[in-house]
């Protein structure tokens, strides 16, 4: 048995899941803004993506949702009162707020932090920067909850290194390992971590001809390399072509996606130059080329790309070594989509492919990869992390019986200023720190 894996922590959709058209660029969130939403179905569908990945023999935890609809900011915005009073009132007098401070975001765990594993840090610990999630104000309030969720899982200091995210500023915006990729011979091995960036200059404001946000920034990737200690071989910035962003690609993980030594990308994802450089470094590092297949516009383009969430597939390593692709239910309907997975899988980049359906997720933009944050832990690593979060056929049982309990079925954009959401959604997450054994983790049980 490998002594290095690589685990996938998904994030537990949470009760208040709806759809507010909150995000600015991602096309399916604005366009399905004031659908009702269906919390029950989406949990479940996020846990059964994970069941799947268990029974393949990937290894698999969770991560808790975070306390939504938030109080505390609607209290710093200067509403007062009782917990109830405030969250009516602010249904009444400011429903986009309201809405900001609902929206179960936190479940898009590849947007929770960027991790290094120990084989590629100078100091040999697991380095974690939880994404300060700038650009946006409803997942702004995400980043200190993930800060102390992963401070809880990941306490051992002898390895781990949990930073605190970056300053909030839109100079370091940073949206964490959606925006990250790492190519290595194995999980365990060195490897060459890649952080992608959307504008030119540290200190570059959003430039007029774009007119969706560049979520990421140049500054944040550098910061985040130094933090880790990343050898200067082993990390690279690669600038994310801007006509990606306008496309409704928000993050890296729309146009590329990579597992060991396999890089898949969209023709126009990154530069040509930047390529060249990637392929240069893990040759130089590991004396081998990596396998790169570059994904051309005729073939899957920008558009069918964003709309099948192609690329936001999850590419695994399984037990035997093959590798296996995790991708939408969307991609199997759409033949240009399928054609590109059936002619991947005969080139050999990867052996069988699963498709899923995280609709739910979807109709906001998060395919398969965004549900996920992946964490390479040896043995040891993971013996020193805290286990209640593992999935097993046993928890996952107890995790599902848990959704059903308490989850809605429906929820529709005026519900969230009903107070009995807030009562439902605190007992539902006071439940849930229980079965994984986190003690008391949300600020309304402290
Ligand atoms: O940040 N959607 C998320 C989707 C994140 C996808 N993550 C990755 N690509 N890794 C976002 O845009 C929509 C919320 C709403 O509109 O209600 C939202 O936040």
């Amino acid at each position: 048995m490998t002594q290095t894996l690589e685990l996938n922590f998904d994030g537990i959709v949470g009760p208040t899941h709806n759809y507010a058209g909150l995000a600015t660029g991602n096309m399916a969130s604005m366009r399905n803004r004031g659908l009702k939403s269906n919390p029950r179905k989406a949990a479940l569908q996020g846990l059964d993506k994970m069941r799947l990945l268990m029974e393949l023999g990937v290894p698999q935890a969770v991560l808790p949702p975070h306390e939504r609809p938030y109080v505390p900011f609607l209290k710093a915005l200067g509403f007062s009162g009782s917990d109830k009073a405030i969250i009516a009132r602010a249904g009444k007098e400011n429903p986009l707020m309201l809405a900001n401070c609902s929206s179960s975001s936190a479940m898009w765990a590849a947007n929770a932090a960027s991790v290094s594993p120990s084989a590629d840090t100078s100091d040999g610990k697991v380095h974690f920067t939880p994404a300060n999630l700038f650009s946006e104000l409803h997942r702004s309030m995400e980043p200190a909850a993930h800060t102390q969720i992963l401070q809880t899982i990941f306490a051992d200091d002898q390895h781990f290194v949990v930073h605190d995210p970056l300053p909030a500023a839109w100079a370091m915006r940073d949206e964490g390992a959606a925006n990250h990729l790492r190519l290595a011979p194995s999980h365990g091995a060195k490897g060459i971590e890649l952080f992608t960036f959307d504008s030119g200059m540290p200190y570059q404001p959003l430039e007029p001809p774009h007119h969706f946000p560049a979520r990421q920034s140049l500054g944040a990737s550098m910061a985040v390399r130094h933090r880790h200690r990343l050898r200067k071989d082993q990390a690279f910035g690669v600038q994310r072509a801007m006509p990606c962003i306008d496309a409704g690609a928000f993050h890296a993980d729309l146009v590329a996606m990579g597992n060991e030594d396999v890089l898949i990308y969209h023709q126009q994802a990154f530069d040509r130059q930047s390529i060249a450089l990637m392929r240069k470094a893990y040759h130089h590092l590991t004396g081998r080329y990596p396998r790169f297949a570059e994904i051309a516009e005729d073939n899957v383009s920008l558009a069918d790309a964003v709309q099948t969430y192609f690329f936001n597939s999850q590419l695994v390593t399984l037990p035997d070594g093959t590798m296996a692709l995790i991708a939408p239910a969307e991609c199997q309907s759409h033949p240009a989509a399928k054609a590109q997975i059936d002619l991947l899988m005969q080139e050999h980049f990867f052996d069988r492919v699963e498709f899923v359906n995280v609709r739910q997720s979807m109709l906001n933009g998060g395919g398969p990869a965004c549900l996920r944050l992946r964490v390479v832990l040896t043995k040891k690593e993971l013996a020193a992390m805290h286990p209640g979060v593992l999935l097993t056929p046993q928890l996952y049982n107890q995790l599902t019986a848990w959704v059903k309990k308490h989850y809605r079925e429906t929820l529709a954009p005026a519900d969230l200023a009903n107070p009995a959401l807030l009562r439902e959604s605190r007992q539902a997450l006071d439940a849930l720190t229980k079965i994984l054994q986190l003690g008391c983790l949300y600020e309304f049980q402290r």
